[in-house]
């Protein structure tokens, strides 16, 4: 059967010997599977996480967090989409042709290394957020099929020589997210556009590097989160329409 470049290119369903010879590799597996595991636990009784943006099937809850006056508030929204699978769900995430179609708060974006099919390095610029200094950052991004027809991206900074942090105008900040996605069908039938779900748990904890009125940074992440990910999942339904199902 013809296969289309989206097809060959979509995450591979075991892991590419490429990434697990790098001198990355203990961390980016050590990080990956840690995400992954708490990704799908519950924060339902879970002390401190506050609800604060609920639409659809949509939920996102927050923890506020300070370190030295610096909002550092862990970040976790669970979500489900109907027609498109976990797979699906994590190649238009990792994959960088597709970044600025769904990223709004990205300005620039560069790859810095390219490790194997599943795993990159990535440099970033956001744009910038009044009256603070324009962020950076720095961060692999590891694409990996896990149990119970899930697959997940997980990203989290990383340092290169090539990109020192605090240098030009840019303050480098430091981030750990993980998109974990989990697709479900009827039992004893088989998958298809009509009857597959996903689960979408989406974590994120961003150290903002430096001074950032606190105030501000939690109105930016109350707005831009939720957009987000709204966004990037009516995205990835529009993508897949009228494409056969890939599991
Ligand atoms: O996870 C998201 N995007 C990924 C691909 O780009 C990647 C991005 C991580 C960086 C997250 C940084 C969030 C900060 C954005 C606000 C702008 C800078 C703040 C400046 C401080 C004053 O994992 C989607 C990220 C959605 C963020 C709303």
């Amino acid at each position: 059967a013809e296969r289309t470049r989206d097809q060959v290119e979509l995450p591979p369903p075991a892991l590419d010997n490429r990434l697990t010879v790098h001198s990355l590799w203990p961390e980016i597996n050590r990080i990956s599977t840690e995400q992954i595991q708490a990704a799908f636990e519950e924060v339902g009784g879970g002390i401190g996480w506050q609800l604060f943006a609920e639409e659809g099937d949509m939920r996102m809850y927050r923890r506020e967090m300070e370190v030295d006056g610096m909002v550092m508030d862990p970040l976790k929204a669970m979500h489900k989409v109907r027609g498109v699978s976990a797979r699906e769900m994590c190649h238009y995430f990792f994959n960088p042709r597709y970044r600025y179609e769904w990223e709004t708060t990205l300005e620039t974006m560069t790859i810095v290394e390219e490790i194997s099919s599943d795993a990159l390095v990535f440099h970033q610029t956001f744009k910038r957020i009044w009256p603070a200094s324009q962020r950076d950052a720095l961060f692999w991004s590891h694409v990996r099929a896990a149990e119970d027809n899930t697959y997940a991206v997980t990203n989290h900074s990383t340092s290169n020589t090539d990109y020192p942090p605090n240098s030009g105008a840019c303050i480098r900040l430091f981030v750990t997210v993980c998109l974990a996605c989990r697709s479900s069908w009827p039992a004893g039938a088989a998958p298809t556009r009509d009857n597959i779900t996903t689960s979408i748990a989406y974590c994120s904890t961003v150290n903002p590097g430096g001074w950032a009125p606190a105030g501000v940074l939690r109105a930016v992440y109350k707005r831009e989160y939720p957009k987000f990910l709204k966004r990037f999942t009516s995205y990835v339904v529009d993508q897949c329409r009228g494409k056969p199902l890939a599991i």
